[in-house]
C-alpha cells in the first residue's frame, strides 16, 4: 500500500487529495493518513496542506532498495537489491555475499571503509554518493576482467552525460578536469576460471564541498550543475547504461564499443606517465586498443599498457 501512495505521489508530480488517494486505493483517509506518515518516517519529504492534500517534494532524494527495483528496466543487473544505511565498503559486503545470484547490487548511503584501488581509501559523505557493487559471474578468462572496469567507465559516462563525464583511463571519471567517479574491479578467480568479479563504483552526486586534500581533484554532479539530483535516478541509469555494454561485451569483447569509448576518452593525444608494477613509462596517449590497453607513444616505438593495477597520470597535471 506505502509503496502504491508513494508511485502516485511521484506520478502526480504535485498535490494529491487524501480522498483522491482513499478512492484510487479503496482504503479509509485514516489509513492514507498512516501511511504517508510512515513513508515521512522513512524520510521522504512529503508536504500535507488542508484542502490541497499530499505531495512529494521534488528535491526528495531519497535511496532505498525500493527506489531501484520498482523502477529499474533490466534485465538480470539489479533485479535483486540490497541496500545499507552504513557498511564498510559495498565491495566487501558484495564478496562476503558472492553467492548471491549474477547481477545483485549492494548499495550504502555510507560507506565506513571506502576502497579505492591498491590500498587507497575512498571518501563519501553520507547521503551524498552513490556507493554501489555489482556482483558478476561472467564466463570469461581472468584476464579479461579488468576490461569490465572500461564498460563500466562508459556507462557511467552515458549516464552522467549531461555533466560532460569524460573518462580518464583506465578507472575514473572526470568533469572539468576533477574526478566524479571512481571505479574498483575486484575478482576471485581459479587459473583459467572467474569464481566471480565484484564491480564497485563510487560517484560523487549531492556533494557541496571536499576536503582539502580532494577539494582540487574532485567535483560532484552538485558542483557542476548547481543542482541537486535523485541519487536513484543516477543509480537506474547507471544499471541501465551497463547492462547494455556488459551485454555487448561479453558475447563480442570490446570492440563494438571502443570507438564511442575513445571519444569519451581524455588521455588520447595527452602527455601521460603510466606507473605499473615498478615500471614507468612516459610519452603520449595515442590509443586505446581493442583489449582495453592504452597505447604509449614514446619517442620511436609504442608502449601498451594493460588496464590492471595501473596508475595514469597527465604529465602536465592531474588529467
Ligand atoms: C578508485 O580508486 O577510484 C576506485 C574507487 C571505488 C569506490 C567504490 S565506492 C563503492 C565501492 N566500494 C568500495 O569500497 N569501493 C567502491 P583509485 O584510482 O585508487 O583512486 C583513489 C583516490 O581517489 C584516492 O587516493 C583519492 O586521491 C581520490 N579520492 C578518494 N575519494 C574520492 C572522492 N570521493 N572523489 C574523488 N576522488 C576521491
Amino acid at each position: 500500500m506505502k509503496n502504491k501512495i508513494l508511485s502516485i505521489l511521484k506520478n502526480a508530480g504535485g498535490y494529491v487529495s487524501g480522498q483522491k488517494l482513499s478512492n484510487e486505493l479503496n482504503v479509509s483517509r485514516t489509513a492514507v493518513w498512516k501511511h504517508i506518515n510512515s513513508l515521512k518516517n522513512d524520510g521522504y519529504n512529503i508536504a500535507s496542506v488542508t484542502n490541497k492534500g499530499y505531495r512529494l517534494m521534488p528535491d526528495c532524494d531519497i535511496l532505498n532498495a525500493n527506489e531501484i527495483t520498482e523502477a529499474l528496466k533490466t534485465s538480470f543487473i539489479g533485479t535483486n537489491v540490497i541496500f545499507y544505511d552504513t557498511v564498510d565498503s559495498t565491495n566487501n559486503e558484495a564478496k562476503r555475499h558472492s553467492d548471491k545470484p549474477d547481477g545483485t547490487v549492494f548499495i550504502a548511503d555510507m560507506q565506513t571503509s571506502g576502497r579505492g584501488r591498491l590500498g587507497r581509501a575512498w571518501q563519501d559523505k553520507k547521503g551524498a554518493a552513490v556507493l554501489m557493487s555489482i556482483l558478476l559471474k561472467p564466463d570469461i578468462s581472468p584476464a579479461e576482467v579488468s576490461k569490465i572496469t572500461l564498460v563500466a567507465g562508459l556507462s557511467v559516462c552515458r549516464a552522467l552525460l549531461d555533466s560532460g563525464a569524460r573518462i580518464k583511463w583506465p578507472n575514473d571519471i572526470v568533469t572539468d578536469g576533477k574526478k566524479i567517479c571512481g571505479i574498483l574491479t575486484e575478482m576471485s578467480a581459479e587459473i583459467n576460471m572467474v569464481n566471480y568479479a565484484v564491480l564497485g563504483i563510487g560517484i560523487n552526486v549531492n556533494n557541496t564541498y571536499f576536503p582539502d586534500e580532494l577539494k582540487n581533484k574532485a567535483t560532484s554532479l552538485y558542483l557542476v550543475s548547481g543542482k541537486k539530483q535523485r541519487r536513484a535516478e543516477v543509480v537506474l541509469s547507471v544499471l541501465e547504461e551497463f547492462e547494455k555494454l556488459y551485454t555487448e561485451f561479453l558475447k563480442n569483447g570490446l570492440i563494438n564499443i571502443m570507438e564511442e569509448y575513445k571519444k569519451y576518452c581524455v588521455n588520447i593525444g595527452k602527455s601521460v606517465r603510466a606507473v605499473y608494477r615498478n615500471k614507468t613509462v612516459t610519452g603520449t596517449a595515442v590509443d586505446v586498443n581493442c583489449d582495453g590497453g592504452l597505447v604509449i607513444k614514446t619517442g620511436t616505438e609504442n608502449v601498451t599498457v594493460s588496464s590492471g593495477e595501473v596508475s595514469v597520470r597527465g604529465v602536465y597535471g592531474y588529467v
